[in-house]
């Protein structure tokens, strides 16, 4: 529900400093989230963010709204729960590929199933940040860091060809380096009624030299004017693309979120004689 007066994106500060590196690229995906709330009137008692750990899973704390920094990796099974718990709530996941990917995989595919109306964030900077340089998920073959001195021997997890696999209903691309860009699509993610995903390229200019503002401007480019997101296999195929484009690469245009089904689900239970016999359901498993 809108607020009386509008807020500003500096409203959403909450005095606390981000300690990221100078040049770390959630800087600018932060600034990009702060226009976004303001641009579509979230109000901080309505807004539940959740992250894991990381460089990237601190962003919670620079936010004025409901933070959780939880464990590593488990940040969307929480915000699931917020999101069963009270639907009005805006609900978004911020975290990094390690966090998403490694040890948080196994949630992404489920909860893609549900489609709850949450917007998962992913600050994408193809490197273990925190934990100082280790390999993770998203890092190209052959690139040496900690971990990987000879160079890394697995092929990267494409994040945008992952999620619309799984067939998330709402999938795109940004780059921390165009705030403008991201914050467009984040007020589109946050306003689809679905599980929205958002692949971040969020350099680290710290432990991931391979992936800089510099080696990135010349690589990223908007999808084509033609490229219609409602069609996911062709969304598939301009992911698998070499070209790193950037946009609305899926979206689906009938989603229905998880709670709304949850809640006609709620009153079928009704329909049917109200709450189950929990005690004489647990005797049987006795
Ligand atoms: C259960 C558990 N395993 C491992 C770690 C160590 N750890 C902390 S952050 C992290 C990965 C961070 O990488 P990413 O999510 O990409 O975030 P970034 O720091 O790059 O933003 C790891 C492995 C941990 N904190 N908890
Ligand atoms: S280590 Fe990398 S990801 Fe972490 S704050 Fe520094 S630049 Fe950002």
């Amino acid at each position: 529900m809108p607020t009386a007066e509008k807020l500003k994106p500096n409203d959403y500060k909450t005095g606390r400093e981000p300690i990221w590196c100078p040049g770390c690229g959630d800087f600018g995906a932060l600034n990009a989230f702060y226009q976004a709330l303001s641009e579509l009137e979230v109000e901080p008692h309505m807004l539940a963010l959740f992250s894991g750990i990381g460089c990237s899973s601190r962003l919670p704390y620079f936010v004025n709204g409901y933070c959780h920094h939880g464990v590593h990796g488990r940040a969307l099974p929480a915000a699931m729960g917020a999101k069963l718990s009270n639907p009005e709530l805006t609900v978004v996941v911020t975290g990094g590929d390690g966090d998403g990917f490694s040890i948080g995989t196994g949630h992404v595919p489920h909860i893609v199933r549900r489609n709850p109306d949450i917007t998962y964030i992913m600050l994408d900077n193809e490197i273990y940040g925190l934990t100082k340089g280790q390999i993770a998920p998203t890092s190209p073959v052959g690139m040496t860091t900690s971990s990987t001195p000879l160079g890394s021997l697995e092929d990267p997890l494409n994040p945008v060809a992952l999620l619309i696999a799984c067939n998330a209903s709402f999938v795109a691309r940004g780059f921390s380096g165009d705030p403008k860009g991201l914050k467009d699509l984040f007020v589109k993610a946050i306003s689809h009624p679905g599980f929205a995903f958002v692949d971040v390229l969020s350099p680290c200019p710290t432990f991931n030299m391979d992936m800089t503002y510099q080696s990135l401007r010349p690589k990223v480019s908007p999808l084509p004017e033609d490229h219609d997101s409602s069609d996911r296999v062709a969304a598939f195929a301009r992911a698998l693309e070499p070209v790193v484009y950037t946009g609305v690469f899926y979206h689906r245009r009938e989603s229905i979120p998880y709670e709304k089904r949850h809640a006609s689900l709620r009153a079928k239970q009704v329909e049917y004689g109200g709450q189950p016999d929990l005690a004489a359901l647990i005797r049987k498993f006795r």
